[in-house]
């Protein structure tokens, strides 16, 4: 199997949108954000930086000939403050001059005056006080309050996880062209080009058909460019709208930092009931999300932490509730498992206390309570087509669970200060956008005479691979090589009305509307082959191998023959398709229905040597069975899951977004903000693709792969746990992610209370 950009990106030839070749007459943008986390504008003075050099205009909320106005789901959301900022780094003003260099340098010389309102930063606090992005929301199966009373067992306990910056290597930026009659073409950094092109429009006050939008490709995106590109788009359109002339701005790494969203943290209160055959009888959970000071996607991202709420367990009673809180951070977005990996630390979290409480193995709960096929989801939805179980003893058998729980036993008993933990992590992710109305897609597919193919889709390739995967659905379509296809930008002018490429259903739906474009299109070279070659009625006739195909012989016709021969006989050579994922629904009032095409479930067994000297640990493996269906690709599919293990490993243990009481973000750069390098990669990533089903909804049966295995990291986590509790065995630990070397550290002496050493005399004052 191949990758398609493989041989562009190793020579340094991929274009992403700082490499297109830029137009005579371009403009710089940079903007000037908001140094306080919360606060009311008294004055903005600017005049300095106009009279620098080479600066042509300070672009104000002034200056908006359309809306002032970029949230999504909740118009809560202004593009340039006016008069409060609600965060650190919100944009206030935009600077356009002559070069890169000089927009950044007058940024400098822009002074706000700005008078301190009370800052927010926990979202339980913000809750408290009412700051609520959108009412709560409340799943509900069985009973759990009544079930609670014919348990053996109740635990209760909290659980916090962290934030998470995207670091797509590419930091987000756009470049605006002005064309004829006040149209602009635009290239955007984005995963939703018509999100970009429908707030552009919105904030100019122009139709969207005056906006085109062009996506090359990106390089990462990871749900941090699905709605959080807008902004950036916008501010260099607006720049273009009104001085029409070409302007770009990409974000230095520390500009990204500051200004961008990311995931949300969680903070969740959890009481879990069980029987004394560790069946789980009741669950309740409460979520507290940290939306940061605007809505974005925050109201989805929760809607998909309650659908997730039991991760891969059948909990015939359950209770969950969210509040998507409003904090003077950075507006949080979508990150690959947009609200899901919150839940599921949640639940994990709680079994882990639960097994801790009754003595026994987490093990011994989380299999005893494996969905199996036709158990109810508290959403409403049947487990169909369930792996669960299958996936689980697959991974105990195969990794052979009681030899390596045998090699940690005993290298814990001859070690003191290295102990090994060993955990298991079992998945279970829904497949479809939530929002029902965004599971739909289509593709144009254009045959040029001499027998190329032009394939447009709304995918946006980020890395993933979809690039691959939509080429060998139009090459297997087609019956044609794969040198024959050519993936097209994503442009909104060719494919409009786009879904982001985002919930790992990109391939599907895009996918989907690719074959049914390339199926009409066969259909009608069959038909002009029937003709050519004089085929008698009851004769079958197919399109195979790049030639024609009468009753199983070749028919004297090849693919370039036959698309000369379908152009002569003025043949239309082009087809625009249409998909929507057929069968989803769900009901808001009730919380009930069918919102998911299928489920992708896996599961992991994660080792970890833990140095009880330093609190430093090295993953020794994560060995996972995983359900990725028919894989139409296991190259793209397998650096897919490697990647994602990676990135919820970095989540779960080291990624530390820290803030002061003020709001301001202090892991602002890569020095203070630490992400998985290879050094924190485990030193054995085995991934064993299972033979599953696949799904009648998924593409050639090859089920979506972007975000289920980001959860195994989860399992680094509790393997990480375990081991610390190899050093000290009635450590009383709080579930409270990124478990940090640092934290590591302070659990494994717990005499050692840092509340009581001195604080200095630097962090007093601060
Ligand atoms: N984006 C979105 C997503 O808008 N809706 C979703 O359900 C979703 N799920 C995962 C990742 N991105
Ligand atoms: Mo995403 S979190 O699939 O943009």
């Amino acid at each position: 199997m191949s990758f398609v950009d493989a041989n562009t990106h190793v020579r340094g030839e991929s274009l992403y949108l700082d490499d297109l070749p830029v137009v005579t007459g371009t403009l710089y943008a940079c903007v000037y954000s908001s140094p306080v986390a919360h606060g009311r504008i008294r004055s903005l003075d600017y005049t300095a930086a106009l009279t620098m050099p080479g600066v042509v205009r300070v672009l104000t909320a002034a200056d908006i000939t359309g809306e002032n106005q970029i949230g999504g789901i909740v118009p809560d959301e202004p593009l340039l403050a006016t008069d409060t900022v609600d965060f650190w780094g919100m944009p206030i003003a935009l600077v356009i001059a002559e070069s890169d260099e000089t927009a950044r340098a007058a940024v400098h010389a822009i002074q706000a005056e700005i008078e301190p309102l009370p800052v927010i930063t926990d979202p339980r606090e913000a809750c408290a006080q009412g700051h609520l992005i959108v009412p709560p929301r409340t799943f509900r199966l069985g009973d759990a309050e009544a079930a609670f009373g014919a348990c053996d067992f109740v635990i209760e306990g909290r659980a916090d996880s962290g934030g998470q910056e995207h670091l797509y290597l590419e930091t987000h930026g756009a470049y605006a062209i002005p064309l004829e009659n006040g149209h602009i073409k635009l290239y955007s950094s984005t995963q939703g080009p018509t999100a970009v092109q429908r707030t552009v429009a919105r904030v100019l006050g122009v139709p969207m058909h005056q906006i085109e939008v062009d996506v090359t490709r990106l390089g990462g995106g990871f749900g941090g460019k699905e709605d959080q590109a807008n902004s950036w788009a916008a501010l260099v359109s607006l720049a273009t709208h009104r001085l029409r002339r070409p302007v770009k701005y990409v974000l230095h790494r520390m500009e990204d930092l500051r200004m961008s969203g990311k995931r949300h943290p969680y903070s969740s209160d959890f009481r879990i009931g069980l029987t004394k055959d560790l069946k789980i009888q009741a669950y309740q959970v409460t979520f507290y999300q940290n939306a940061g000071a605007s809505a974005d996607l925050s109201p989805a991202v929760m809607e998909r932490t309650l659908f997730h709420a039991n991760n891969t367990y059948f909990i015939p009673n359950l209770t969950a509730t969210a509040y998507s809180c409003r904090t003077n951070l950075p507006s949080n977005t979508a990150f690959r498992g947009f609200g899901g990996p919150q839940a599921m630390f949640v639940i994990e979290s709680a079994i882990a206390k639960a097994a801790e409480a009754l003595g026994v193995a987490t093990t011994d709960i989380q299999r005893a309570n494996l969905l199996q096929e036709g158990d109810e989801f508290h959403y409403g939805q049947r487990a169909e087509g369930c792996e669960a179980l299958h996936c689980w003893t697959d991974a105990e058998e195969r990794f052979d669970l009681a030899q390596l729980r045998q090699e940690a036993d005993d290298f814990n008993a001859h070690n003191a200060l290295n102990k090994k933990g060993i955990a298991m992590m079992p998945i279970c992710f829904g497949i479809s956008f939530t929002k029902k109305w965004m599971n739909q897609a289509s593709a144009l597919v254009h045959i040029y005479t001499d027998g190329s193919v032009g394939v447009s889709t709304g995918a946006v390739e980020m890395g993933q691979g979809v690039n691959m995967k939509m080429m060998q659905v139009a090459a297997q379509c087609l019956s044609v090589g794969l040198e024959r296809i050519r993936l097209e930008t994503t442009n909104t002018t060719r494919i409009a009305n786009t879904s982001p490429s985002a919930a790992s259903a990109t391939s599907d739906l895009n996918g989907k509307a690719l074959q049914l474009a390339c199926q009409t299109l066969t259909e009608r070279l069959i038909a002009v082959a029937r003709i050519k070659l004089g085929v008698k009625e009851n004769q079958t006739v197919q399109l195979q191998d790049e030639q024609i195909w009468v009753d199983g012989q070749p028919g004297g016709l090849t693919w370039p023959q036959l698309i000369q021969e379908a152009y002569q006989q003025r043949v239309n050579l082009s087809e625009h398709a249409h998909y929507a994922t057929p069968d989803i629904h769900f009901d808001t009032t009730t919380e009930k229905g069918h919102p998911f095409a299928y489920h992708v479930y896996g599961t992991a067994i994660v080792g970890v040597t833990l140095n009880c000297l330093r609190g430093t640990y090295v993953f020794d493996y994560v060995k996972v069975s995983h359900d990725f269906g028919k894989s139409m690709n296991t190259l793209v599919d397998r650096g897919q899951a490697e990647g994602a293990i990676v990135q919820g490993i970095g989540w779960m243990t080291l990624e530390d977004l820290q803030y002061n009481a003020a709001g301001k973000l202090l892991s602002n750069a890569l020095s203070t903000y630490k992400i998985p390098d290879i050094y924190a990669v485990p030193q054995e990533i085995d991934v064993h693709f299972l033979d599953t089903p696949g799904s009648d909804y998924a593409i050639m049966r090859s089920k979506a792969v972007g975000e289920p295995p980001l959860m195994y990291g989860i399992g680094a986590y509790f393997a990480l746990r375990n081991a610390i509790r190899a050093f000290v065995p009635d450590a009383e630990l709080s579930f409270s992610a990124p478990l940090t070397p640092e934290k590591v550290l302070l659990a494994l002496y717990p005499a050692f209370n840092p509340t009581l050493v001195p604080q200095t005399a630097g962090k007093a004052s601060a």
